[in-house]
């Protein structure tokens, strides 16, 4: 299974190829459009999320409501563009001037962009630089889930700090899918919420931006997902590559996280277990479901580090990029805090992972022969 993006944030719209799902999957259009719809939400977000309102348009690979095997392609159109395509146009002539960014802003993709694909206008660097492309991320995640769900697996994510607020309670799995969608920034404690709003409300004030930690959960997994076997096939790795190349994520960790570095052997494995009612366990979950690069049927839980949005309305010192001036950074339309958002983006950037793995263990080219192929393992599991 892979997936390429293609698109501009103010461009027509942004464009997903999938390769590489079984066929007869029977999709949902408004379960996926809710799932884009979630991502729009968050307190903290800008004036571009009041102008938007994603909808794929699926473009090819399905065939009334059902997958065909093929790729499938997935538009979501920018409505945005109507007041950019003076713009940004692909087959007309644009006005390059009055977009034109020059006064590069320190922690995007702005400078380097330049200097890289030789610019003199960041505005070629930010169109695709920018989170907007967490959309089509999204999209092809939310796909991936109704595969998923065929076999019960399930997502969740949660907002577990902003800035130095943070919630370190310990919730169950259906605690969270029960409460989060309720709140605006997507934490399950309402004490805890009511602070990290009060924390954005303080950052905006201060005309500076402000990040935090999502935490992502998967439950009703299979164990063998990924493998110790090679570097580049072991699930951990692959689901931090993809959440690194995540806009603005700074760090992943699985489980306890950096807690291993800190803690004794006895604090840090998981005992292993067996009753005929339940069969093999662990004890705890401190690993986070994954061992040996490999899931071991536990919840998986992986947390994401999300820095503060670099697009600050009190700029911060820069150069222009042509006459190596110094200048304060040009302020783009932005955002004060989007890590609801993240959330809702890093549980579907999981989810493609998940996904993957779970097509190339289990194999078929139809959902019914995936099916036929899961049961066998699972009997085959089950007969241990
Ligand atoms: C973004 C800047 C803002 C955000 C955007 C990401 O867009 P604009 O420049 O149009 O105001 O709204 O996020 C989205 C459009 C989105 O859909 O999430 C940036 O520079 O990364």
């Amino acid at each position: 299974l892979r997936y390429l993006t293609s698109g501009e944030s103010h461009g027509q719209s942004l464009i997903s190829i999938i390769d590489g799902l079984p066929s007869n999957v029977e999709l949902n259009f408004d379960e996926i459009n809710a799932e884009l719809k979630k991502r729009q939400c968050g307190y903290g977000r800008g004036g571009r999320m009041k102008i938007e309102s994603d909808k794929v348009n699926i473009l090819g690979g399905v065939r009334g409501k059902k997958t065909l095997g093929g790729p499938v392609s997935i538009e979501v159109k920018n409505k945005d563009y109507q007041n950019w395509t003076e713009y940004m146009a692909p087959m007309d002539e644009v006005d390059f001037e009055t977009r034109k960014v020059d006064n590069v802003r320190p922690g995007h993709a702005d400078l380097v962009g330049c200097l890289k694909y030789d610019f003199t206008d960041a505005r070629n660097v930010l169109e695709r630089s920018s989170a907007r492309e967490t959309a089509s991320r999204v999209a092809v995640g939310a796909i991936c889930k109704q595969v998923l769900k065929n076999f019960d697996i399930d997502f969740v994510s949660h907002v577990i700090q902003i800035g130095n607020v943070k919630d370190e309670n310990v919730y169950d799995f259906d605690y969270i899918k029960n409460n989060v969608d309720k709140s605006e920034v997507r934490c399950a404690n309402k004490e805890i919420e009511a602070k990290m709003i009060a924390q954005i409300d303080k950052i905006k004030s201060e005309r500076d931006t402000i990040g935090g930690v999502v935490e992502v959960r998967v439950k009703n997994l299979i164990p063998g997902l990924g493998s110790y076997t090679q570097f580049d096939r072991k699930i951990d790795g692959v689901l931090a590559m993809h959440l690194m190349g995540t806009q603005a994520i700074k760090g992943v960790e699985f489980g306890i996280g950096f807690d291993v570095a800190r803690l004794p052997g006895s604090k840090v494995m998981d005992e292993i277990i067996y009753n005929e009612k339940d069969g093999i366990k662990r004890a705890t979950n401190r690993l986070g479901g994954i061992e040996g690069g490999m899931t071991t049927g536990d919840e998986i839980v992986i947390r994401c580090a999300m820095k503060p949005i670099p697009t600050l309305y009190k700029p911060l010192n820069s150069i222009n990029i042509n006459t190596l001036e110094k200048y304060e950074a040009t302020v783009e339309r932005s955002d004060t805090c989007a890590v609801p958002a993240c959330s809702v983006v890093c549980e579907n950037v999981v989810a493609f992972v998940i996904c993957q793995f779970f097509l190339e263990t289990i194999g078929g080219s139809s959902l019914e022969d995936v099916k036929r192929n899961y049961n066998s393992y699972v009997q085959r599991l089950g007969e241990r």
